[in-house]
């Protein structure tokens, strides 16, 4: 495979005005007529340039220019493009492909799932189903029509406003669609099937009523009520936020079953895998309500930010992706707790991307080149371009901020633009000067802040020094200091937030207790007047830069902090670093080493606190992942470290029984089941109070977890008292209540997906001769991306100590998956790979096993694409 470059980028030498298109769908395949109205780009300087478009997989049966056949010797077919030489200024081009969308396991392109026709185009999958200038700066009016055998397939589905329909012979029928918007073809989409149709409306700003629908197979036809409202929700956030309406008359999302992510934005039909559509209360957790508002959002505000101004090329991915994530993330937190929601970001930075930008595979937000774009759809582009937005947010203030947005939507309304383009509006609107701000596009890595101070009673003055390095990543060295937003408070014994006096001759009384300092430069000092007593720092409050800070806390100051801090965030950051201070201290140390008895007197306080928000409760009760201290650790003993944390999981909940059995208590009955902040809360601080009970093998606790297993009345409760038995030690309940679970909702692929989740994330349900027993089993399925994430990918991401058995048994068996699927579904092959993918990261013992599995994969006869550049930048 070729590696692309940014530096390379040239315009399009020819553009398409209108696309038309005809779908022939049948049983055996599909026939697809496409006439491009095409003409050259006055922009471009290749004078003479041929006509290239792209093919993958098709056959071509009949190409015409204006009207004339081309023969086979009038242009060149290289297997991956199209060309034609010789054309004029404008031409019209007719061309007809044959697709098997029934053979299609890649799902890219047009494939079949679940008996429905579906598409997915993003990034290159268009190519997939007929000839076209595959990139995103082309962009061309569609107008689709689909035909099909009307018993099998009576809805038919593509973008923007239905305009005729019909029937044909032979028991057919067509529906043609109109998408007003020019649009990029990885925003085209078709689907056939035998759907049922939920409707509602939606009122706009303006006094338009838009007719929302969600198509779904007919069994799941009460399972769309959350998504609609959600829907609603997101429609007038973005209005009464960003002042965006919904341009189209109709919105339409679809459930599939097969799916490679988790939803898709085509202009006005989003195509949604269904685990992150479908919920009732019987079968969706919380996380799973939530992550389906936070889908349908994302999706639903890429309607502006994403498809009315899209990205030039794909190295400008983060353009749609990282501003769009900032969006749905700021609208999660209007709907519930956004301390809550910026811890839950964090967390998700600090365990997963910045380990990304400490690997083989690290790259910039916009990266410089690649191989396969698919393997670029990654937490840096996703979370860290988003924290790259909200920084811009923190610099700016929400005004301006919202003056930038508006300008960039006005400025660029049917464009495709840079992520410079993005930043300059914001410039513009603003008046600020965003130049050394942009090294956050260009350069990888997670800047490292290293904070000292020191305090002068006589002059009453704090010093606070802060230096920056950027580490070296993959291509680049020597980084240059980067413009950081640093939010800081500092708290008096007391716990009073201090006025920061940054000058000495301002006046102390209308200092503000909150600053956001701007970092620019290597190393800063800042001084700060008018202290009486050394403060305790709260740095990076509601983690206002994707960075690592450190900092000599004592635990003494981590204990008040976390008692003390206003911030809520570093409230729940404070307990974190004492947690992983003290599981650090007893990895490899003997089984009765001391626990810090300061740590379970703050966890006995947070058990015991009724007044704080409950939400922030329940998640300050989580210890930090076996993720995240392998994230922190150089040269990790996964072994240990699991070892060390249930160490301290155990003492706590040895020390704090009683106090776990009455929040239990306390958090259980009273009131219905409701989807609400304060309702969440209940249910998690129940079920982390049950899974710690059960890890210390007590019996109430083993009663309580079968008696709500088997009671429970939504699916939050009944998987905290199955995930609390299968991770415990009482077998015959874990059996149990595993095939009472099966039979009871074999028939719910996406519940079934949760019972294979909850085995393979166990040490105990999730060893390798029972992950290999489900691969087996009825209900796995290797055609469907979530059935192997939930198999393969959660053993392999979340079973740590299980996947790093020494033996390198994990890393071997997930080595022969990857080469199994790498012929059948690159794109989720490539991604499997990620765990390996960090072998430098770990103990040699391990590293040498990891590196040899890795070996095997590249080996691999006629190694895919995606897969290839994983793996081989893995090993350079
Ligand atoms: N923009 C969408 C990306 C996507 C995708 C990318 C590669 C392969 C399959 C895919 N399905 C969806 C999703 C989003 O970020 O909204
Ligand atoms: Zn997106």
């Amino acid at each position: 495979p070729k590696t692309i470059h940014l530096s390379e980028y040239r315009v399009p030498a020819h553009l398409v005005d209108t696309m038309d298109l005809r779908f022939e769908l049948f049983d055996n395949g599909a026939r697809v007529h496409s006439t491009l109205r095409v003409r050259r780009n006055p922009e471009s300087s290749e004078v003479s340039a041929p006509l290239t478009l792209d093919g993958d997989s098709l056959k071509l049966e009949h190409v015409a220019l204006d009207g004339k056949e081309l023969a086979a010797g009038d242009y060149e077919d290289t297997g991956d493009q199209l060309v034609i030489a010789g054309v004029p200024e404008q031409f019209e081009l007719a061309v007809v492909t044959w697709i098997e969308p029934q053979n299609n396991t890649r799902l890219e392109g047009l494939y079949k799932s679940s008996g429905m026709f579906c598409t997915q185009c993003e990034a290159e999958g268009f190519r997939c189903i007929t000839y076209f200038p595959d990139r995103p700066d082309v962009m061309a009016r569609y107008r689709t029509r689909i035909e099909a055998d009307k018993s099998s397939y009576p809805v038919l589905l593509s973008n923007g406003n239905p305009v005729e329909q019909g029937d044909l012979e032979n028991g057919r029928h067509f529906v043609t669609w109109e998408d007003p918007f020019p649009k990029p073809s990885y925003l085209f989409a078709l689907v056939a099937g035998d759907l049922v149709e939920k409707r509602d409306t939606f009122t706009t700003c303006s006094g338009r009523d838009i007719d929302l629908r969600i198509y779904v197979e007919p069994r799941n036809a009460e399972k769309c009520g959350h998504a609609m409202d959600s829907l609603k929700r997101s429609m007038r956030w973005d209005e009464e936020v960003y002042g965006r309406e919904y341009d189209l008359d109709i919105f339409m999302i679809v459930a599939v079953d097969d799916f490679n992510m988790g939803a898709m934005e085509n202009k006005g039909l989003n195509i949604f895998n269904s685990s992150c559509v479908l919920a009732s209360q019987e079968t969706a957790t919380d996380l799973a309500y939530q992550r389906i508002e936070a889908i349908v959002a994302h999706e639903y505000f890429h309607n502006w930010s994403g498809n009315r101004v899209t990205c030039r090329d794909w190295f400008q991915l983060s353009l749609k992706e990282g501003f769009t994530v900032f969006r749905d993330s700021t609208f999660s937190a209007d709907m519930g707790s956004p301390t809550v929601k910026r811890i839950e970001d964090a967390t998700l930075l600090r365990t997963a991307q910045f380990a990304e930008d400490a690997g083989p595979m690290a790259h910039p937000v916009r990266p410089a080149s690649y191989m396969e774009i698919s393997n670029f759809y990654t937490l840096t582009i996703y979370e860290k371009g988003a924290e790259v937005v909200r920084m811009i947010h923190t610099l700016l203030g929400p005004d301006l901020f919202r003056k930038g947005s508006d300008l960039y939507f006005e400025r660029h309304d049917g464009q495709a633009v840079t992520t410079d383009d993005f930043v300059k509006a914001m410039e513009d609107a603003s008046g600020r000067d965003l130049t050394q701000f942009r090294l956050w596009y260009e350069q990888a890595g997670t800047p490292v802040l290293t904070v000292s101070d020191d305090y002068d009673p006589e002059q009453g003055v704090y010093r606070l020094t802060i230096q920056q390095s950027v580490p070296d990543t993959p291509g680049q060295t020597n980084k240059k200091p980067q413009h950081i937003p640093f939010a800081l408070g500092l708290l008096g014994t007391e716990g009073d937030a201090l006025p920061l006096q940054l000058d000495a001759a301002d006046d102390i009384g209308s200092a503000p207790t909150e600053r956001v300092l701007e970092l620019t430069d290597a190393s800063h000092t800042f001084e700060f007047y008018g202290l009486a007593e050394r403060p305790v720092p709260s740095l990076l409050r509601h983690f206002s830069a994707p960075v690592r800070v450190e900092y000599p806390w004592s635990r003494e100051q981590l204990v008040f902090l976390m008692s003390h801090d206003p911030d809520g965030f570093n409230r729940w950051d404070a307990g974190q670093r004492l947690a992983v201070d003290v599981i650090q201290s007893i990895v490899g140390a003997p089984e009765d080493a001391g626990i810090e008895p300061r740590l379970v007197e703050a966890y006995r306080t947070l058990l015991g606190d009724s007044v704080l928000d409950q939400a922030l409760v329940a998640k300050m009760l989580q210890l930090p992942s076996e993720a995240y201290l392998i994230e922190l650790a150089s040269s990790p003993d996964v072994a240990a470290i699991h070892r060390a944390r249930d160490q301290v999981l155990r003492h706590i909940a040895t020390s704090l029984r009683d106090e776990l059995i009455a929040c239990y208590h306390r958090n259980t009955g009273a009131g219905g089941y409701e989807i609400t902040p304060e309702s969440i809360a209940r249910r998690s601080l129940r079920n982390t109070a049950l899974a710690w009970l059960l890890m210390i093998n007590d019996e109430a606790g083993r009663d309580l977890a079968v008696q709500q297993f088997q009671e429970a009345d939504n699916m939050t409760d009944r998987m905290g008292a199955l995930r609390a038995l299968v991770n415990s030690d009482y077998a015959a309940e874990r059996s149990r209540a595993l095939a009472d679970f099966y039979e009871r909702f074999q028939d719910d692929p996406q519940v079934v997906e949760q019972w294979f989740s909850v085995q393979s994330s166990s040490d105990r349900a999730g060893q390798l001769p029972q992950i290999k027993a489900l691969l087996d089993h009825p209900a796995f399925d290797w055609k469907n991306p979530n059935k192997i994430r939930s198999v393969i990918g959660v053993f392999a991401g979340q079973n740590l100590a299980a996947f790093h058995n020494p033996d390198g048994s994990g890393y071997e068996f997930l080595a022969d998956q990857v080469c199994r699927l790498d012929d059948s579904n690159p794109q989720i092959a490539a991604r499997l790979v990620t765990p390996l993918t960090r072998w430098q990261k770990f103990a040699p013992a391990y590293s040498a096993m990891m590196h040899s599995a890795l070996k095997r994969i590249r080996d691999k006869a006629g190694l895919s694409a995606d897969v290839y550049e994983v793996v081989h930048k893995s090993l350079e």
